[in-house]
């Protein structure tokens, strides 16, 4: 059976305030487009289908139509639990039904997990789903008073459960998961740690949570942001990865290009008017000295989607401060002279001078 490992969909998602619904919608219709030609027989949603508890209108209907198209028309069952973004009992509407469609959510913790076993040429597989969940949920479900870390908790959570490591087996989660402690307190976007080494008992598990495509150990996978997200992710591996689960599991990758890239570019002003359209997600970093007027609107004529605009002779450090006192005893125009050479690196010219002056009138 082969399974497409989707996760951190973020349906809605805005970034610099534009919305990537249409770069979502492209996505998606790629991966259905593409689902015959990779074989895919089944689809993995782990978690983070929408960017907000309560989502845009639009992210739904691409979410309900995403759905439509997958179980109604291509008859591929979906594996899907809700990350820390979701709202896990407004995605768990309707649960119980769609299950009855192979649409199969879950939202909930529960003591025991209990698999969805399929059955294919190779036999039965037991499909697991763990959707994210607190600290706190994990203290009430599992009766424990002491302040236990998430990993401590999260181990006496599986000590419980009873996998059978000779089944094949797939889990879905959504977490942070690393091997072992480098740091005891080690979290990403709020949420604490666990231990690959709790998860061993399956024969796969597919991880939402973190953006990057990686590998934590072997069959343990995140299926990172299928899309960047935040500048920050502009330089991660991001590739969809595909489970052939025969005896076991093994990975193959699927790229897919985006509809519009997400980078920073760092250059003189003249040297972007100069450049040709542009419809990607650019921030600009301008490295000229000083600042030219309406320098964004003018790059927007050919960055359409233009993140931002900064000079790096504003990002660098402010090491020249004065104390309180010494600003206390300088004058307005003297404390100006001082910021523009700090900003500029050249002192102000006799022109600039007089107009500060002017526009002060006189000394403060
Ligand atoms: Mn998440």
């Amino acid at each position: 059976m082969r399974f497409l490992h989707l996760a951190d969909l973020h349906l809605g998602k805005m970034l610099y305030g534009y919305s990537l619904i249409e770069d979502q919608r492209y996505f998606l219709k790629q991966i259905l487009d593409g689902l015959e030609a990779h074989r895919i027989d089944a689809i993995i949603l782990a978690g983070d289908i929408y960017d907000r508890a309560i989502p845009s209108q639009e992210a739904i209907d691409l979410f309900d139509a995403f759905v439509d198209a997958l179980i109604n028309e291509k008859h591929c069952p979906i594996f899907c639990i809700s990350g820390n973004h979701d709202s896990a009992s407004r995605l768990n509407f309707a649960s119980r039904i769609l299950a009855k469609r192979q649409l199969y959510i879950q939202t909930h913790l529960y003591p025991k997990l209990q698999p969805i076993t399929v059955q294919d040429t190779d036999g039965e597989l037991d499909i697991y789903l763990l959707p994210f969940f607190k600290r706190s949920d994990l203290r009430g479900l599992l009766g424990v008073d002491e302040h236990l870390s998430m990993a401590e908790l999260f181990h006496l959570y599986m000590e419980k459960q009873t996998i059978d490591p000779q089944r094949r087996s797939l889990l879905v989660a959504h977490g942070f998961v690393q091997n072992g402690a480098s740091d005891p307190a080690a979290e990403v976007g709020g949420v604490e740690w666990m231990d690959s080494h709790d998860l061993a008992a399956f024969g796969y598990v597919a991880l939402g949570h973190l953006h990057e495509t990686h590998q934590v150990k072997e069959k343990i996978h995140y299926g990172g942001s299928p899309l960047v997200y935040a500048l920050d992710e502009a330089a991660q591996h991001k590739a969809l990865l595909i489970v052939d689960y025969q005896k076991e599991a093994m990975i193959e990758e699927w790229t897919i290009e985006p509809l519009r890239k997400v980078y920073s570019l760092e250059n003189h002003f003249a040297y972007f008017l100069k450049q040709p359209p542009n419809e990607d997600y650019v921030f600009i970093y301008l490295n000229d000295e000083h600042m030219y007027p309406n320098a964004a609107s003018q790059i927007r004529q050919i960055y359409s989607h233009l993140l931002g605009l900064t000079y790096t002779f504003s990002l660098r450090p402010a090491d020249s401060a004065l104390p309180v006192r010494e600003v206390r005893s300088h004058s307005t125009s003297a404390l100006f002279n001082l910021f523009y050479e700090e900003l500029n690196e050249v002192k102000p010219s006799e022109k600039q001078l007089a107009i500060i002056e002017k526009m002060l009138g006189g000394d403060h």
